[in-house]
């Protein structure tokens, strides 16, 4: 929320919130049939930066100075020396328009004016000040007061009414007390457009929050299966759907979340349908649930007592170094008490530039998935054959298991097959779907 700090020093402070980029994980998109072969699922669109910051807005300093409409040289040049020597900086001008056309350029704390002026009185004046500006204090200046002028000048607003001959310590004393009253107004004025902004931003939010509290109610997971090499089902991974029509994907339900603070509860929400639906799954086949590397920090996750701790050796958690997993000792502790707890691990992505071989080596994961760029057209490309060769072999040796994602293609399989592959998914072998 943004905060508003008024004090003695004229200046306010809007706060900057600054968000990280997701992860892009619970996504995943049906396709229509025809597009099976290139299929490009647009909720892997990753999101970029998510900066939110307003930028910290300041008071103007108070005003020192003071515009005298006068055409009299004599009263002109008094007045003038008078508020110099009391500290203003001071502009003179002898007739109304002039006056006008400096009010538009200059900000003034006060205007000193004489009634009686040719062309534009001092009443005109303080009319046009009205509309123009309303903090401007206007003192009136006259060698005759009459009460019907002196009510009227009131009425717009004048703050004082002076009578010629004007002491010059009563003229700084006057202009004193404007230059405060003006110097309140602002600062009021500059609160009050805060905090109409402060209340829309709050109001924005509070709808916001409202849609993804929404999102969150209305989300369902589908379920696309995992085949080992034999072609039997050895796992499912859970992929967020939206089922709120305001968002247009799981994606747009995750940088809603991650903007509005509330990731946590999308999580939790996530593996508790996902837990829920997974009842209904083939004996000893797998969960495969994705992680945002905020869920590792949500205690839920780490009950001992869970309905998802219960199964923790059905699960699978993937993983994906968005933020530099490797290095974060605290996440690398944490995914050691997950897998304490009986859970296994997978780098998702690996390969496309956020996973990095540093995550394999820091986590040792039980899986790594492949990521589909790795196995796109493998059938044709000697270096993603190579680098693939060598990841099923380096990660054979270790005890790791290989998954291939987005398999489209026969040949992309056959291919992936014959380098002795042990897990398989993509739209090739089954779309993600709702369990049965
Ligand atoms: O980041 P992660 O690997 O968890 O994302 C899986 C995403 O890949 C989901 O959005 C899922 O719908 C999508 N997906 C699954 N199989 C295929 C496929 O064969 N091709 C493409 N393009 N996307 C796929
Ligand atoms: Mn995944």
């Amino acid at each position: 929320m943004n905060k508003l700090i008024i004090n003695d020093m004229p200046q306010a402070s809007v706060d900057q919130s600054t968000l990280r980029p997701g992860s892009g994980r619970h996504t995943g998109h049906l396709l229509p049939p025809t597009s099976l072969a290139n299929a490009v699922d647009e909720d892997d669109v990753r999101p970029s930066s998510l900066l939110h910051a307003s930028s910290p807005v300041s008071l103007p300093s108070p005003s020192r100075r003071v515009l005298i409409l006068e055409d009299e040289p004599f009263c002109a040049r008094a007045y003038s020396l008078a508020l110099s020597q009391g500290g203003y900086e001071v502009d003179v001008v002898d007739n109304g328009e002039h006056a006008l056309q400096m009010l538009l350029e200059q900000n003034y704390c006060a205007v000193v004016a004489d009634l009686c002026l040719p062309g534009m009185s001092g009443l005109e004046l303080l009319r046009c000040v009205r509309v123009h500006d309303l903090d401007t204090i206007v003192l009136l200046v006259t060698a005759a007061a009459d009460f019907s002028s002196a009510t009227e000048a009131l009425r717009h607003g004048a703050s004082q009414f002076l009578l010629k001959p004007l002491r010059s310590k009563q003229l700084v004393g006057e202009v004193n007390r404007a230059a405060r009253l003006h110097d309140l107004a602002v600062r009021r004025r500059q609160a009050m457009r805060l905090l109409a902004a402060d209340q829309e931003e709050e109001s924005l939010r509070s709808s916001e929050n409202q849609l993804i509290s929404r999102a969150i109610g209305a989300l369902r997971m589908a379920f696309q299966p995992i085949f080992g090499a034999d072609g039997q089902v050895f796992g499912y991974e859970a992929l967020m759907r939206s089922g709120e029509p305001a968002f247009k994907g799981p994606l747009d339900v995750l940088e809603a979340a991650e903007r509005l603070g509330r990731l946590v509860d999308l999580g939790r929400a996530c593996r508790s349908k996902a837990l829920r639906d997974f009842s209904r799954a083939p004996q000893g086949t797998k969960l495969f649930l994705n992680l945002h590397p905020q869920d590792l920090l949500d205690d839920d996750l780490f009950a001992a007592d869970s309905p998802l701790a219960a199964i923790a050796d059905r699960v699978v958690l993937e993983l994906t170094e968005r933020a530099p997993l490797g290095e974060n000792e605290e996440l690398l502790r944490r995914v050691a008490h997950l897998r304490s707890m009986g859970f296994r691990v997978a780098i998702d992505d690996l390969g496309n530039g956020y996973a990095g071989l540093s995550s394999l080596v820091q986590i040792e994961p039980e899986f790594v998935k492949l990521d589909m760029s790795l196995v796109r057209n493998i059938h044709q490309n000697p270096i993603k054959l190579r680098l693939v060769a060598l990841i099923l072999e380096t990660c054979r040796s270790l005890g790791i298991q290989v998954v291939a994602e987005g398999v489209e293609t026969r040949e992309e399989y056959d291919t992936l097959q014959n380098l002795h592959c042990p897990l398989f998914q993509g739209y090739y072998l089954a779309r993600p779907a709702p369990l049965p």
